[in-house]
């Protein structure tokens, strides 16, 4: 039952005067969910740093995600709740639990991807060739996991929803000079053709870089992506989860 607005003013008057206001304010707002998904190495935990902190460290391969924890931050003073999955192939039920526990409550899924500049606890080599450039053959099958990882759960997040997709292809510090080919590659290209069910939920796609870091500390950077360019598509970032939260797929 909704309280009218002659009662709401009572019960916050009253809390001004006794000192609870604070506290009120935050029992009412709520705290919108966003579930953070995609495959292992991709750059999910950086990125949910990167939403609070300037330029958070480089995530060490001993540490990748094992759990699915939630992470509480305010953003435009709206608050939300971050609830990072684990890529890792050997953590599937905990990903997966994960996804059948939050996607009744969610308010936003973002799918995290970066065109194949996947790092992982081993794949230096595989990636790496003699020369010191990244091996077309490792994106090129990075990218096949990405489509795997999409195809876990469209059938259980797709469909009419009350919620967007927000896809970041994260690493931009890395394929900013591919801009066009990968932008391509997931708003229309053969990433876009295998979303499913999930493209009911009218996805939006937009590049992100958390960190500057070679991939496995060798790989070349991007050198067309700038720490303006770092702090543009940052704050476009933001702009568009505020915009996104709460909104419902195409048919909603
Ligand atoms: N160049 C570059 N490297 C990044 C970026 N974001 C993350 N990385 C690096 O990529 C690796 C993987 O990042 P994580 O955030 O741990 O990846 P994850 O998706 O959380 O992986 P799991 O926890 O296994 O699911 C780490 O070494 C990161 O520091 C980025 O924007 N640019
Ligand atoms: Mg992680």
């Amino acid at each position: 039952m909704d309280i009218g607005i002659g009662t709401a003013k009572q019960i916050y008057d009253i809390a001004k005067k006794q000192g609870w206001i604070d506290q009120l304010r935050s029992l009412f707002k709520k705290r919108y969910k966003v579930l953070m998904l995609g495959s292992s190495g991709v750059g999910k935990t950086n990125l949910i740093q990167s939403l609070t902190r300037d330029m958070p460290d480089v995530i060490h391969y001993s540490t990748r995600t094992a759990g699915a924890p939630a992470s509480s931050m305010e953003i435009h003073s709206i608050p939300f709740s971050f609830i990072d999955t684990p890529g890792q192939e050997a953590h599937e039920s905990v990903r997966m639990h994960a996804i059948r526990k939050h996607c009744g409550s969610v308010d936003l899924v973002i799918n995290v991807v970066c065109y194949g500049y996947h790092e992982y606890a081993r794949g230096k080599t595989q990636a790496i060739t003699g020369d010191g450039s990244i091996d077309p053959k490792y994106l090129e099958m990075n990218r096949t996991r990405e489509i795997s990882a999409v195809q876990e759960w469209n059938g259980i997040l797709g469909g009419v929803a009350p919620y967007r997709l927000l896809t970041v292809i994260a690493k931009a510090d890395i394929w900013w000079h591919l801009h066009e080919e990968v932008s391509f590659h997931y708003e229309q290209g053969e990433y876009f053709k295998a979303l499913g069910a999930a493209k009911s939920l009218n996805p939006v796609v937009t590049p992100h870089s958390s960190v500057f870091h070679k991939l496995y500390g060798v790989g070349p950077l991007s050198g067309h992506f700038d720490e303006q360019n770092r702090i543009l598509t940052r704050a476009n970032l933001l702009k568009v989860i505020v915009e996104l939260i709460g909104e419902g797929g195409a048919n909603v």
